[in-house]
């Protein structure tokens, strides 16, 4: 077809059911967490990060929806209730025009000026294009962002690499960066939420296991200006529009359940 999906007007979330049926699933992301709702479960076990240091931030691309980063390593996650091993391919983000907006999970309704999704397919069925055919193919984890009033210093040399991709298109390779730089959080005893859900783009699918975590990672709002000032569009293109608020709604949840691993 000739849909070019978006964020706005008749391109955006509303309409892509029309366009991929995957999007009217019974079991789509994002979802309206509610804390109290969520059952706590004793039986998850530890979740367990696999050579999470060795992680290499690889390549930089603007892809017109998301800023993704790809990296290099073996790095795995394991355990937390994920039935399996899964190998980490990218992260990106999705983020609002003012820090009001901007997640794509919301917790009690409240959303955060940005949310922080690292994609890992399982590793038994060796691709993401594999996975994406399993309801158990991949597992994202998700993390929110809160503004505070001084900068991240973890991220200041991450954010000097987005003036290379400015456009949509562009990408850029970086000198190796370890993960752990842009994940300024100790990797133990972390609260989180699980549940069975779908990629929050065209086509949909489902075939994520989500764990969403609670504690935030902060930046500035100058910080987040970083973000909002890429563009959504080609630098060919005669028009402008920039690439921000790329988050999808939550969706309903259906006769889903959400887990939480702490009362
Ligand atoms: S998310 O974490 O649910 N937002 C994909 C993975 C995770 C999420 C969304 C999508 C994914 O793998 N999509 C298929 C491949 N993409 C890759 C890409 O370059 O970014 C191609 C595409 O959509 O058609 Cu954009
Ligand atoms: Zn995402």
């Amino acid at each position: 077809s000739d849909f070019h999906w978006g964020y706005h007007g008749n391109s955006g979330p509303s309409y892509w059911p029309q366009h991929f049926e995957g999007c009217a699933g019974k079991s789509q992301s994002p979802i309206d967490i509610k804390r109290k709702d969520a059952e706590y479960a004793d039986n998850l076990g530890v979740l367990r990060f696999i050579g999470y240091g060795d992680v290499r931030v690889h390549k930089l691309r603007n892809n017109g929806h998301s800023l993704q980063v790809d990296v290099s390593g073996n790095s795995y996650i394991e355990g937390g209730g994920l039935p399996g091993l899964y190998k980490v391919s990218q992260f990106h983000y999705h983020w609002g025009r003012t820090s009001y907006r901007g997640s794509e999970h919301t917790l009690d309704r409240t959303a955060f000026p940005m949310e922080m999704h690292i994609v890992h397919y399982k590793l038994e069925y060796g691709s993401i294009i594999e996975a994406l055919k399993w309801p158990d193919g991949l597992a994202v984890l998700g993390f929110m962002f809160k503004v505070r009033p001084f900068p991240n210093i973890f991220y200041e040399k991450f954010l000097k690499k987005l003036s290379a991709v400015q456009y949509s298109g562009e990408s850029t390779d970086t000198s190796p960066m370890p993960l752990a730089d842009i994940l300024p959080i100790s990797w133990q005893n972390l609260n989180y939420f699980l549940y069975n859900g779908s990629l929050t783009t065209p086509p949909c699918t489902e075939a994520a296991i989500w764990t969403v975590f609670t504690r935030p990672i902060y930046i500035s709002e100058k910080q987040l200006w970083q973000f909002r000032k890429l563009y959504a569009n080609e630098k060919s293109s005669k028009t402008y529009e920039h690439l921000s608020d790329n988050y999808r709604p939550v969706q309903p949840l259906n006769d889903r359940r959400v887990l939480k691993n702490f009362k």
